[in-house]
């Protein structure tokens, strides 16, 4: 692992060339956006919150959105295939499989952002744009990132409504609280993407030297091969630590690695991890689980070590291993993750739910275990 470098921790909007307010969305595009909705709905707890589509006066698209604390997904899908956007989102669909089309960040300053970016050599998409209704105006505008992935870049400071012009609120479920209360999310942690070989440090630097992140860690082949999972990752934290991105390649190994099966079925590079933070992942794995969602498992020797090499952690050993939580610790805290399998019909795009009591790491010690959970799943599918 390279030297971890420090990263500023306040966002000094004067002095940031490119300051960053957080995620402001997760766009998926989908085959189906209503049962997608419903999805999320019912095995990730989040609640629907709102909506355009036909009756919207949104003809082409039918767009849900779902939240939970300050997690945000949107999930679209084509109704007609009348606009330009619409068949390019028909068209990910078909090429992709229902995956990520756009990470959204929200930001100060669309315009400027936008200018920054392309300046310093984004591929722009949207130029600057604004949109209004009686909730007020937001402006986006959106540059091309890997694959058929873009940042829409999202400014709704002057914006009261549920999400973006021409969307209405939806009326929560019954019995769901309206204020979040029952949520099992705080925020977005991390997003993950996985991108072809030897393209991994061209978007190192792009972020770097494109939107002014910080290298976070370096994960060599010695930390993560297992005898089939090679691959090269690295992280990067944006905005004062509000956004943070990991991007991996494959690496050669000795047969085909869980980057190369999803570069395969995705066609491409693409957005392969959500990860979700919490504040108490015993009770969101447990909720999660009672709904249908499937997590990679883990062999008991791993908690028959566990508490050895963790020490005290605020889930008892015993309750991890019953839920299958792994858990790792580093020189600043300790954090407990857990990975679903794919939650689509490809083996392409997964959620993480982390708990972070102190570290800010990735639980690299959990890389061969995690791995071999994979790679047990690979096989099954016939894909190792
Ligand atoms: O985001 C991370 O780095 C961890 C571990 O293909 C990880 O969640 C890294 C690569 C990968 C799956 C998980
Ligand atoms: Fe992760």
């Amino acid at each position: 692992m390279s030297a971890v470098q420090t990263v500023p921790t306040t966002t000094d909007l004067a002095t940031d060339p490119f300051p960053l307010l957080g995620t402001d969305a997760v766009v998926f595009a989908v085959g189906n956006a209503r049962q997608a909705a419903h999805f999320y709905r019912s095995a990730f707890r989040m609640r629907i919150t709102a909506y355009s589509g036909p009756e919207t006066g949104a003809p082409d698209l039918a767009s849900y959105v779902v939240e939970s604390g300050k997690v945000r997904f949107v999930l679209t899908s084509v109704v007609t295939p009348s606009t330009e956007r619409a068949r390019q989102l028909a068209e990910h669909v078909s090429v992709h499989g229902d995956g990520v089309t756009d990470l959204a960040i929200r930001v100060p300053d669309a315009r400027a952002a936008y200018e920054h970016a392309v300046a310093r050599g984004a591929k722009g998409i949207d130029e600057p744009y604004e949109l209004t209704d009686e909730f007020g105006t937001v402006v986006l505008a959106s540059i091309a990132i890997y694959g058929d992935t873009r940042h829409t870049f999202v400014d709704r400071s002057r914006y009261q409504g549920p999400y973006l012009p021409g969307y209405v609120p939806a009326e929560p479920a019954a019995g769901e609280p309206r204020d979040g209360s029952g949520d099992l999310f705080k925020n977005v942690d991390h997003c993950a993407s996985n991108v072809e070989l030897g393209e991994m440090d061209t978007w190192i630097e792009f972020y770097q030297h494109v939107m002014g992140f910080t290298q976070l860690q370096e994960f060599t082949d010695d930390d993560i091969s297992t005898e089939y999972s090679a691959l090269m990752s690295k992280a990067l934290t944006g905005g004062a630590n509000k956004v943070k991105l990991n991007v991996t390649e494959p690496a050669v190994g000795k047969k085909k690695s869980q980057i190369d099966e999803y570069l395969e079925f995705y066609g491409g590079a693409g957005v392969q991890h959500i990860a979700l933070a919490t504040d108490d992942i015993a009770t969101a794995v447990r909720a999660m689980a009672a709904h249908g969602v499937e997590f990679l498992t883990t062999p008991d020797a791993y908690y028959d070590a566990l508490a050895e090499r963790i020490g005290p952690t605020r889930v008892a050993v015993e309750e991890l291993r019953e839920l299958g939580v792994l858990a790792d610790r580093d020189e600043d805290g300790y954090l407990l993750q857990i990975f679903t399998k794919p939650v689509v019909d490809r083996p392409t795009v997964f959620f993480e739910i982390i708990e972070r009591r102190g570290s800010m790491g990735f639980g690299k010690g959990n890389f061969k275990a995690l791995f071999e959970a994979i790679e047990r799943e690979q096989a099954r599918r016939g894909n190792l």
